[in-house]
Protein backbone atom coordinates (compact mmCIF):
# COMPACT_ATOMS: atom_id res chain seq x y z
CA UNK A 1 0.00 0.00 0.00
CA UNK A 2 1.28 3.66 -0.99
CA UNK A 3 1.94 5.78 2.20
CA UNK A 4 1.36 9.49 2.57
CA UNK A 5 5.00 10.28 1.76
CA UNK A 6 5.23 8.01 -1.76
CA UNK A 7 1.98 9.40 -2.67
CA UNK A 8 3.60 12.93 -1.72
CA UNK A 9 7.00 12.49 -3.61
CA UNK A 10 4.73 11.42 -6.56
CA UNK A 11 2.72 14.96 -6.34
CA UNK A 12 6.47 16.74 -6.11
CA UNK A 13 8.06 14.69 -9.06
CA UNK A 14 4.46 15.21 -11.67
CA UNK A 15 4.80 18.81 -10.60
CA UNK A 16 8.53 19.25 -11.46
CA UNK A 17 8.12 18.07 -14.85
CA UNK A 18 6.09 20.96 -15.64
CA UNK A 19 8.73 23.86 -15.18
CA UNK A 20 11.79 24.66 -16.30
CA UNK A 21 14.37 22.82 -14.33
CA UNK A 22 16.28 26.31 -14.46
CA UNK A 23 13.36 28.10 -13.47
CA UNK A 24 13.04 28.96 -9.46
CA UNK A 25 9.95 27.00 -9.18
CA UNK A 26 11.91 24.24 -10.18
CA UNK A 27 14.33 25.42 -7.20
CA UNK A 28 11.55 25.49 -4.41
CA UNK A 29 10.06 22.38 -5.95
CA UNK A 30 13.87 20.93 -5.57
CA UNK A 31 13.67 22.20 -2.19
CA UNK A 32 10.06 20.54 -1.20
CA UNK A 33 11.52 17.04 -2.67
CA UNK A 34 14.50 17.24 0.32
CA UNK A 35 12.34 18.22 2.83
CA UNK A 36 10.21 15.16 2.68
CA UNK A 37 13.25 12.84 3.21
CA UNK A 38 14.36 14.81 6.18
CA UNK A 39 13.31 15.05 9.59
CA UNK A 40 9.98 15.63 11.40
CA UNK A 41 9.77 19.53 12.04
CA UNK A 42 8.06 20.47 15.77
CA UNK A 43 8.26 24.21 16.33
CA UNK A 44 7.74 25.73 20.43
CA UNK A 45 5.72 28.88 19.65
CA UNK A 46 3.98 30.98 22.36
CA UNK A 47 3.84 34.68 23.75
CA UNK A 48 7.30 36.44 25.31
CA UNK A 49 8.40 34.59 28.30
CA UNK A 50 5.97 31.60 27.82
CA UNK A 51 8.40 29.09 28.88
CA UNK A 52 9.44 28.30 25.14
CA UNK A 53 13.20 28.02 25.21
CA UNK A 54 13.03 25.95 29.28
CA UNK A 55 9.96 23.66 27.99
CA UNK A 56 12.85 23.18 24.58
CA UNK A 57 15.52 22.32 26.76
CA UNK A 58 13.87 19.69 28.70
CA UNK A 59 12.76 17.89 25.76
CA UNK A 60 16.23 17.66 24.93
CA UNK A 61 17.30 16.76 28.26
CA UNK A 62 19.90 19.35 28.01
CA UNK A 63 20.12 22.89 28.45
CA UNK A 64 21.24 23.94 24.96
CA UNK A 65 18.31 26.74 24.30
CA UNK A 66 19.00 30.07 25.69
CA UNK A 67 16.76 31.55 28.22
CA UNK A 68 15.58 34.90 29.80
CA UNK A 69 16.73 38.22 28.01
CA UNK A 70 19.65 37.26 25.82
CA UNK A 71 19.52 38.15 22.11
CA UNK A 72 19.61 35.01 20.68
CA UNK A 73 16.15 34.52 22.12
CA UNK A 74 15.07 36.94 19.29
CA UNK A 75 16.24 34.41 16.38
CA UNK A 76 14.28 31.65 14.94
CA UNK A 77 16.71 28.81 16.23
CA UNK A 78 16.80 24.79 14.30
CA UNK A 79 17.85 22.20 16.72
CA UNK A 80 18.98 18.60 14.57
CA UNK A 81 21.34 15.80 16.12
CA UNK A 82 24.39 16.19 15.12
CA UNK A 83 27.73 13.75 16.34
CA UNK A 84 29.55 17.17 16.94
CA UNK A 85 28.23 20.76 18.34
CA UNK A 86 28.17 23.23 15.65
CA UNK A 87 26.41 26.40 14.96
CA UNK A 88 25.35 27.85 11.68
CA UNK A 89 23.28 30.93 10.96
CA UNK A 90 21.29 32.10 7.77
CA UNK A 91 22.10 35.72 7.37
CA UNK A 92 18.89 37.92 6.65
CA UNK A 93 20.15 38.58 3.26
CA UNK A 94 20.84 34.31 2.95
CA UNK A 95 24.71 34.44 3.38
CA UNK A 96 25.14 31.31 5.47
CA UNK A 97 27.64 31.98 8.14
CA UNK A 98 29.57 29.20 10.65
CA UNK A 99 29.17 30.66 14.62
CA UNK A 100 31.49 29.49 17.01
CA UNK A 101 29.99 26.88 19.45
CA UNK A 102 30.94 27.02 22.75
CA UNK A 103 29.96 24.81 25.87
CA UNK A 104 29.74 26.40 28.74
CA UNK A 105 29.87 24.12 32.15
CA UNK A 106 26.35 22.07 31.02
CA UNK A 107 25.27 24.94 29.02
CA UNK A 108 25.70 26.10 25.01
CA UNK A 109 27.12 29.85 24.85
CA UNK A 110 26.04 31.70 21.67
CA UNK A 111 27.68 34.93 20.42
CA UNK A 112 26.56 36.94 17.60
CA UNK A 113 29.90 38.12 17.05
CA UNK A 114 28.85 42.35 17.20
CA UNK A 115 25.60 41.61 14.84
CA UNK A 116 21.61 42.03 16.19
CA UNK A 117 19.24 39.71 15.97
CA UNK A 118 17.68 41.34 13.22
CA UNK A 119 20.24 40.90 10.71
CA UNK A 120 19.46 36.88 11.01
CA UNK A 121 17.05 34.68 9.35
CA UNK A 122 17.75 31.90 11.49
CA UNK A 123 19.83 29.24 13.07
CA UNK A 124 20.87 26.02 12.80
CA UNK A 125 22.25 24.11 15.82
CA UNK A 126 23.87 20.67 15.02
CA UNK A 127 23.97 19.29 19.34
CA UNK A 128 24.74 15.23 20.24
CA UNK A 129 21.41 15.24 22.13
CA UNK A 130 19.79 12.20 22.56
CA UNK A 131 16.33 13.89 22.68
CA UNK A 132 16.83 15.26 19.07
CA UNK A 133 17.59 12.30 17.40
CA UNK A 134 15.48 11.79 14.23
CA UNK A 135 13.83 15.15 14.73
CA UNK A 136 14.12 19.12 14.64
CA UNK A 137 13.11 20.89 17.21
CA UNK A 138 12.68 24.90 16.89
CA UNK A 139 12.77 27.65 18.74
CA UNK A 140 10.98 30.33 17.86
CA UNK A 141 10.68 34.10 19.30
CA UNK A 142 7.76 35.12 21.15
CA UNK A 143 4.86 35.47 18.88
CA UNK A 144 3.63 39.14 20.71
CA UNK A 145 7.20 40.15 21.28
CA UNK A 146 8.56 43.11 22.29
CA UNK A 147 9.89 44.07 19.76
CA UNK A 148 7.70 43.79 15.89
CA UNK A 149 10.34 42.29 14.44
CA UNK A 150 10.91 38.98 16.70
CA UNK A 151 7.33 38.26 16.33
CA UNK A 152 7.44 38.82 12.57
CA UNK A 153 9.87 36.07 12.17
CA UNK A 154 8.06 33.67 14.29
CA UNK A 155 5.23 34.44 11.46
CA UNK A 156 7.49 34.33 8.56
CA UNK A 157 9.24 31.01 9.37
CA UNK A 158 5.70 29.31 10.44
CA UNK A 159 3.75 30.74 7.69
CA UNK A 160 5.54 31.93 4.39
CA UNK A 161 4.17 33.63 1.72
CA UNK A 162 5.15 30.90 -0.72
CA UNK A 163 6.63 27.30 0.56
CA UNK A 164 6.46 25.14 3.27
CA UNK A 165 5.56 25.95 6.72
CA UNK A 166 8.85 25.91 8.67
CA UNK A 167 7.25 23.52 11.05
CA UNK A 168 4.98 20.51 10.58
CA UNK A 169 3.79 20.49 13.63
CA UNK A 170 3.38 23.15 16.70
CA UNK A 171 3.53 22.71 20.34
CA UNK A 172 1.83 26.31 21.27
CA UNK A 173 2.46 27.17 24.88
CA UNK A 174 0.12 29.36 26.91
CA UNK A 175 0.42 30.90 30.22
CA UNK A 176 -3.66 31.23 30.39
CA UNK A 177 -5.52 31.61 27.29
CA UNK A 178 -5.29 35.49 26.21
CA UNK A 179 -7.22 36.41 22.68
CA UNK A 180 -3.95 36.24 20.83
CA UNK A 181 -3.32 33.09 22.03
CA UNK A 182 -6.42 32.08 20.19
CA UNK A 183 -5.92 34.45 17.05
CA UNK A 184 -2.63 32.43 15.81
CA UNK A 185 -3.85 28.94 16.82
CA UNK A 186 -6.58 30.57 14.55
CA UNK A 187 -4.59 31.59 12.16
CA UNK A 188 -2.20 28.81 12.11
CA UNK A 189 -4.82 26.12 11.56
CA UNK A 190 -6.46 28.12 9.12
CA UNK A 191 -3.52 28.72 6.78
CA UNK A 192 -2.13 25.00 6.97
CA UNK A 193 -5.86 23.66 6.58
CA UNK A 194 -6.80 21.68 3.36
CA UNK A 195 -9.34 18.69 3.08
CA UNK A 196 -9.16 17.29 6.71
CA UNK A 197 -5.40 18.21 7.45
CA UNK A 198 -3.78 20.62 9.36
CA UNK A 199 -0.71 21.25 10.70
CA UNK A 200 -0.17 19.51 14.12
CA UNK A 201 -0.79 21.03 16.73
CA UNK A 202 -1.30 20.37 20.74
CA UNK A 203 -1.54 23.18 23.51
CA UNK A 204 0.72 23.04 26.57
CA UNK A 205 -0.26 25.23 29.47
CA UNK A 206 2.79 26.14 30.38
CA UNK A 207 4.92 27.13 33.58
CA UNK A 208 2.15 25.80 35.21
CA UNK A 209 3.57 25.64 38.70
CA UNK A 210 2.95 29.39 39.13
CA UNK A 211 -1.04 28.99 38.41
CA UNK A 212 -1.02 27.37 42.31
CA UNK A 213 1.88 30.02 43.47
CA UNK A 214 4.47 27.83 43.51
CA UNK A 215 3.30 25.66 46.15
CA UNK A 216 2.83 22.09 46.73
CA UNK A 217 -0.98 21.60 46.21
CA UNK A 218 -0.19 23.40 42.86
CA UNK A 219 -1.55 20.03 41.14
CA UNK A 220 -5.15 20.51 41.35
CA UNK A 221 -5.53 24.52 40.48
CA UNK A 222 -3.51 23.07 37.04
CA UNK A 223 -5.82 20.43 36.90
CA UNK A 224 -9.24 22.65 37.17
CA UNK A 225 -7.51 25.22 34.52
CA UNK A 226 -6.44 22.74 32.19
CA UNK A 227 -10.15 20.96 32.42
CA UNK A 228 -11.67 24.73 31.73
CA UNK A 229 -9.14 25.21 28.83
CA UNK A 230 -9.92 21.45 27.30
CA UNK A 231 -14.19 22.65 27.58
CA UNK A 232 -13.14 26.26 26.01
CA UNK A 233 -15.10 26.74 22.42
CA UNK A 234 -12.36 28.99 21.20
CA UNK A 235 -9.65 26.01 21.26
CA UNK A 236 -12.15 23.62 19.78
CA UNK A 237 -10.77 22.56 16.55
CA UNK A 238 -7.68 24.59 16.55
CA UNK A 239 -5.63 22.31 18.67
CA UNK A 240 -5.76 18.60 19.29
CA UNK A 241 -5.13 18.60 22.93
CA UNK A 242 -4.00 20.61 25.66
CA UNK A 243 -1.31 19.50 28.85
CA UNK A 244 0.01 21.36 31.59
CA UNK A 245 3.83 21.25 32.29
CA UNK A 246 6.19 23.09 35.01
CA UNK A 247 9.12 23.22 32.35
CA UNK A 248 11.28 24.84 34.58
CA UNK A 249 11.15 21.62 36.95
CA UNK A 250 10.87 19.19 33.92
CA UNK A 251 14.31 20.47 31.93
CA UNK A 252 15.33 20.39 35.94
CA UNK A 253 14.77 16.63 36.47
CA UNK A 254 15.96 15.62 32.85
CA UNK A 255 19.50 17.41 33.71
CA UNK A 256 19.45 16.15 37.86
CA UNK A 257 22.95 14.76 38.48
CA UNK A 258 23.99 13.10 41.17
CA UNK A 259 25.71 16.05 43.15
CA UNK A 260 21.82 17.75 42.82
CA UNK A 261 20.95 14.72 44.51
CA UNK A 262 23.39 15.25 47.93
CA UNK A 263 22.04 18.82 47.78
CA UNK A 264 18.38 17.70 48.11
CA UNK A 265 19.60 15.20 50.54
CA UNK A 266 21.25 17.50 52.67
CA UNK A 267 17.89 19.99 52.48
CA UNK A 268 15.55 17.07 53.66
CA UNK A 269 17.78 16.81 56.70
CA UNK A 270 17.48 19.55 57.87
CA UNK A 271 14.73 20.66 60.57
CA UNK A 272 11.25 21.03 58.78
CA UNK A 273 10.34 23.93 60.52
CA UNK A 274 13.42 26.21 59.89
CA UNK A 275 13.64 24.74 55.92
CA UNK A 276 10.06 26.00 55.41
CA UNK A 277 11.00 29.42 56.65
CA UNK A 278 14.14 29.37 54.30
CA UNK A 279 12.68 28.69 51.32
CA UNK A 280 9.46 31.60 52.25
CA UNK A 281 10.94 33.37 48.95
CA UNK A 282 13.71 32.99 46.77
CA UNK A 283 15.33 36.21 48.76
CA UNK A 284 15.16 34.88 51.76
CA UNK A 285 16.56 31.02 50.58
CA UNK A 286 19.51 32.86 48.84
CA UNK A 287 20.56 35.66 51.13
CA UNK A 288 20.00 33.31 54.60
CA UNK A 289 23.91 33.16 55.84
CA UNK A 290 24.27 29.67 57.74
CA UNK A 291 27.51 27.52 57.22
CA UNK A 292 25.50 24.18 57.55
CA UNK A 293 23.65 25.36 53.86
CA UNK A 294 25.44 24.81 50.82
CA UNK A 295 26.95 28.09 49.27
CA UNK A 296 25.45 30.61 47.82
CA UNK A 297 26.16 30.05 44.08
CA UNK A 298 24.68 26.49 44.81
CA UNK A 299 21.91 27.63 45.67
CA UNK A 300 21.02 30.21 43.03
CA UNK A 301 22.29 27.65 40.94
CA UNK A 302 19.47 25.41 42.02
CA UNK A 303 16.64 28.45 41.93
CA UNK A 304 17.79 28.88 38.26
CA UNK A 305 17.59 25.08 37.37
CA UNK A 306 14.51 23.92 39.14
CA UNK A 307 12.82 27.33 40.29
CA UNK A 308 11.19 27.59 44.11
CA UNK A 309 8.68 24.97 43.15
CA UNK A 310 10.94 22.38 41.77
CA UNK A 311 13.11 22.60 45.02
CA UNK A 312 9.97 22.30 47.53
CA UNK A 313 9.24 19.16 45.21
CA UNK A 314 12.39 17.54 45.56
CA UNK A 315 12.86 18.14 49.43
CA UNK A 316 9.14 16.80 50.18
CA UNK A 317 10.24 13.38 47.45
CA UNK A 318 13.56 13.21 49.07
CA UNK A 319 11.56 13.20 52.83
CA UNK A 320 8.99 10.48 50.79
CA UNK A 321 11.69 7.96 50.76
CA UNK A 322 13.46 8.39 47.40
CA UNK A 323 17.47 7.75 47.85
CA UNK A 324 19.20 7.88 44.70
CA UNK A 325 19.73 10.78 41.84
CA UNK A 326 17.57 8.85 39.43
CA UNK A 327 14.41 7.98 41.15
CA UNK A 328 14.67 11.60 42.35
CA UNK A 329 14.78 12.55 38.60
CA UNK A 330 12.17 9.87 37.71
CA UNK A 331 9.60 11.03 40.04
CA UNK A 332 9.74 14.73 39.44
CA UNK A 333 9.35 14.07 35.55
CA UNK A 334 6.61 12.52 36.04
CA UNK A 335 5.35 15.38 38.30
CA UNK A 336 6.44 18.55 35.82
CA UNK A 337 4.30 16.60 33.33
CA UNK A 338 7.27 16.30 30.91
CA UNK A 339 6.86 12.51 30.58
CA UNK A 340 3.07 12.90 29.33
CA UNK A 341 4.13 16.37 26.90
CA UNK A 342 6.93 13.43 25.92
CA UNK A 343 3.71 10.66 25.25
CA UNK A 344 2.04 13.18 23.63
CA UNK A 345 4.13 14.54 21.42
CA UNK A 346 5.01 11.07 20.00
CA UNK A 347 1.64 9.71 19.94
CA UNK A 348 0.39 13.05 17.98
CA UNK A 349 3.46 14.00 15.66
CA UNK A 350 5.99 11.57 16.07
CA UNK A 351 4.01 8.48 15.12
CA UNK A 352 2.36 10.77 12.56
CA UNK A 353 5.20 12.16 10.99
CA UNK A 354 4.99 11.19 7.45
CA UNK A 355 0.92 12.41 7.07
CA UNK A 356 2.20 15.59 8.65
CA UNK A 357 5.49 15.90 6.84
CA UNK A 358 3.80 14.78 3.96
CA UNK A 359 0.78 17.77 4.40
CA UNK A 360 3.24 20.20 5.06
CA UNK A 361 5.08 19.59 1.10
CA UNK A 362 1.62 18.76 -0.17
CA UNK A 363 0.14 22.09 0.50
CA UNK A 364 3.56 23.99 -0.63
CA UNK A 365 2.87 22.55 -3.66
CA UNK A 366 -0.75 23.35 -4.03
CA UNK A 367 0.06 26.71 -3.02
CA UNK A 368 2.53 27.01 -5.74
CA UNK A 369 1.03 25.93 -8.48
CA UNK A 370 -1.83 27.69 -8.13
CA UNK A 371 0.30 30.52 -7.97
CA UNK A 372 2.20 29.79 -11.02
CA UNK A 373 -0.41 28.09 -13.15
CA UNK A 374 1.31 26.55 -16.54
CA UNK A 375 -0.12 23.98 -19.14
CA UNK A 376 -0.98 20.96 -17.13
CA UNK A 377 -1.20 21.92 -13.81
CA UNK A 378 -4.69 21.72 -12.81
CA UNK A 379 -4.69 18.08 -12.99
CA UNK A 380 -1.71 18.33 -10.34
CA UNK A 381 -3.41 20.54 -8.03
CA UNK A 382 -6.29 18.05 -8.27
CA UNK A 383 -3.30 15.03 -7.46
CA UNK A 384 -3.07 17.32 -4.03
CA UNK A 385 -6.63 17.81 -3.43
CA UNK A 386 -6.96 14.16 -3.86
CA UNK A 387 -3.97 13.20 -1.33
CA UNK A 388 -5.49 15.54 1.57
CA UNK A 389 -8.80 14.98 1.33
CA UNK A 390 -8.02 11.24 2.75
CA UNK A 391 -5.80 11.98 5.57
CA UNK A 392 -8.19 10.34 7.89
CA UNK A 393 -4.95 10.25 11.21
CA UNK A 394 -5.92 14.09 11.25
CA UNK A 395 -9.46 13.10 12.21
CA UNK A 396 -7.77 10.88 14.41
CA UNK A 397 -5.93 13.02 16.14
CA UNK A 398 -8.62 15.32 16.90
CA UNK A 399 -10.43 12.91 18.11
CA UNK A 400 -7.88 11.88 21.00
CA UNK A 401 -7.93 15.90 21.86
CA UNK A 402 -12.30 15.09 22.19
CA UNK A 403 -11.42 12.05 24.17
CA UNK A 404 -9.50 13.71 26.84
CA UNK A 405 -11.72 16.68 26.95
CA UNK A 406 -14.63 14.39 27.90
CA UNK A 407 -16.70 15.34 25.11
CA UNK A 408 -18.41 12.02 24.51
CA UNK A 409 -21.21 9.80 25.62
CA UNK A 410 -19.59 6.42 26.32
CA UNK A 411 -18.92 3.86 29.18
CA UNK A 412 -15.36 4.08 30.24
CA UNK A 413 -14.68 0.65 28.46
CA UNK A 414 -15.66 2.10 25.48
CA UNK A 415 -13.54 5.33 25.50
CA UNK A 416 -10.80 3.34 26.56
CA UNK A 417 -11.11 1.12 23.31
CA UNK A 418 -11.68 4.10 21.32
CA UNK A 419 -8.60 5.67 22.30
CA UNK A 420 -6.96 2.94 21.85
CA UNK A 421 -8.25 2.14 18.08
CA UNK A 422 -7.48 5.54 17.15
CA UNK A 423 -3.84 5.47 17.65
CA UNK A 424 -3.87 6.83 20.93
CA UNK A 425 -1.50 4.20 22.48
CA UNK A 426 0.60 3.99 19.42
CA UNK A 427 -0.29 3.79 15.89
CA UNK A 428 1.12 0.07 14.93
CA UNK A 429 -2.02 -2.31 14.58
CA UNK A 430 -0.74 -4.62 17.29
CA UNK A 431 -0.87 -1.02 19.67
CA UNK A 432 -4.57 -0.21 18.20
CA UNK A 433 -5.61 -3.44 18.93
CA UNK A 434 -3.97 -4.19 22.08
CA UNK A 435 -1.68 -7.19 21.57
CA UNK A 436 1.77 -7.76 22.13
CA UNK A 437 3.65 -7.39 19.36
CA UNK A 438 4.36 -11.19 17.93
CA UNK A 439 1.53 -11.80 20.05
CA UNK A 440 -0.74 -13.02 17.71
CA UNK A 441 -1.06 -14.48 13.63
CA UNK A 442 -1.36 -12.31 10.97
CA UNK A 443 -4.88 -14.23 10.57
CA UNK A 444 -5.84 -13.13 14.40
CA UNK A 445 -5.44 -10.30 14.13
CA UNK A 446 -7.28 -9.66 11.19
CA UNK A 447 -10.08 -11.32 13.00
CA UNK A 448 -9.81 -8.92 15.70
CA UNK A 449 -9.85 -6.22 13.55
CA UNK A 450 -12.98 -7.19 11.42
CA UNK A 451 -14.92 -8.19 15.17
CA UNK A 452 -14.45 -4.48 16.43
CA UNK A 453 -15.19 -2.84 13.07
CA UNK A 454 -18.94 -4.89 13.44
CA UNK A 455 -18.75 -3.74 17.02
CA UNK A 456 -18.51 0.30 15.73
CA UNK A 457 -20.16 -0.12 12.79
CA UNK A 458 -23.28 -1.60 14.61
CA UNK A 459 -23.02 1.52 16.81
CA UNK A 460 -23.17 3.81 14.46
CA UNK A 461 -26.49 2.62 13.82
CA UNK A 462 -27.43 3.42 17.24
CA UNK A 463 -30.51 6.50 16.88
CA UNK A 464 -30.01 7.34 20.45
CA UNK A 465 -26.35 8.83 19.75
CA UNK A 466 -25.82 12.06 20.12
CA UNK A 467 -24.06 13.92 17.05
CA UNK A 468 -20.91 14.29 18.56
CA UNK A 469 -20.66 10.17 19.74
CA UNK A 470 -21.87 9.62 16.36
CA UNK A 471 -19.08 11.24 14.66
CA UNK A 472 -16.17 9.72 16.88
CA UNK A 473 -18.09 6.11 16.05
CA UNK A 474 -17.56 6.99 12.64
CA UNK A 475 -13.86 7.41 12.46
CA UNK A 476 -13.41 4.58 14.75
CA UNK A 477 -15.24 2.59 11.71
CA UNK A 478 -12.71 4.17 9.50
CA UNK A 479 -10.06 3.34 11.66
CA UNK A 480 -10.72 0.44 11.75
CA UNK A 481 -11.86 -0.38 7.97
CA UNK A 482 -7.96 0.88 7.65
CA UNK A 483 -6.54 -1.61 9.79
CA UNK A 484 -8.28 -5.06 8.21
CA UNK A 485 -6.87 -3.30 4.91
CA UNK A 486 -3.61 -3.24 6.39
CA UNK A 487 -3.61 -6.29 8.39
CA UNK A 488 -5.27 -8.50 4.96
CA UNK A 489 -2.20 -7.24 3.31
CA UNK A 490 0.17 -8.70 5.76
CA UNK A 491 -1.46 -11.59 5.69
CA UNK A 492 -0.73 -12.14 2.21
CA UNK A 493 2.79 -10.90 2.44
CA UNK A 494 2.76 -13.47 4.74
CA UNK A 495 1.50 -16.41 3.29
CA UNK A 496 3.31 -15.72 -0.05
CA UNK A 497 6.80 -16.00 2.15
CA UNK A 498 6.14 -19.19 3.72
CA UNK A 499 3.68 -20.69 1.26
N1 LIG B 1 8.35 29.04 37.67
C1 LIG B 1 8.63 28.73 36.43
N2 LIG B 1 9.38 29.54 35.68
C2 LIG B 1 9.64 29.20 34.40
C3 LIG B 1 9.13 28.00 33.84
N3 LIG B 1 9.55 27.91 32.55
C4 LIG B 1 10.29 29.02 32.32
N4 LIG B 1 10.35 29.79 33.42
C5 LIG B 1 11.08 31.06 33.58
O1 LIG B 1 10.50 32.02 32.71
C6 LIG B 1 11.51 32.84 32.13
C7 LIG B 1 11.40 32.81 30.61
O2 LIG B 1 11.65 31.50 30.18
P1 LIG B 1 12.11 31.19 28.67
O3 LIG B 1 12.22 29.73 28.56
O4 LIG B 1 13.27 32.01 28.29
O5 LIG B 1 10.82 31.70 27.89
P2 LIG B 1 10.64 31.92 26.31
O6 LIG B 1 9.23 31.70 25.97
O7 LIG B 1 11.65 31.12 25.57
O8 LIG B 1 11.00 33.47 26.18
P3 LIG B 1 11.29 34.32 24.83
O9 LIG B 1 12.07 33.44 23.91
O10 LIG B 1 12.10 35.48 25.31
O11 LIG B 1 9.96 34.72 24.29
C8 LIG B 1 12.84 32.30 32.65
O12 LIG B 1 13.21 33.09 33.75
C9 LIG B 1 12.52 30.90 33.10
O13 LIG B 1 13.34 30.47 34.16
C10 LIG B 1 8.34 27.14 34.68
O14 LIG B 1 7.86 26.07 34.30
N5 LIG B 1 8.11 27.56 35.95
MG1 LIG C 1 13.07 31.69 24.14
Amino acid sequence: MRGPLDSARALVSAARRLYPLDSPIAAQLGELDRRLEGPLRIALVGSVKAGKSTLLNGLLGERIAPTDARECTRIVTRYHYGATPSVRAVLADGTPALLPARRQEDRLELALHGLSPAEFERLDVSWPAPGVRGLTFVDTPGTISVTQEASDQTDRFLLPEEGAAGADAVIYLLRSLHESDVQFLRALHERTRHGNAAIGAIAVLSRADELGGGRLTAMVSINEAVERLRQHSALQGVCETIVPVAGLLGAGASTLRQADFSVFRNLAARDPEETRQLMVSVERFLATRDEDLPSERVRADLVDRFGMYGIRLALATVRGGIDDAEQLSRELLRRSGLEELRRVVDVHFVQRQSELKAHSIVLAVHRLLRAHPVQGSDEVVVMADEHMAGAHTFAETRLLGRIAARRLSLSPTLLSELERLVGGRGASPEDRLGVERDGASAEELVESAARHLGRWRELTRNPLLDDETYRAAKIAERSCESLVVTLMGREQRTAINFG
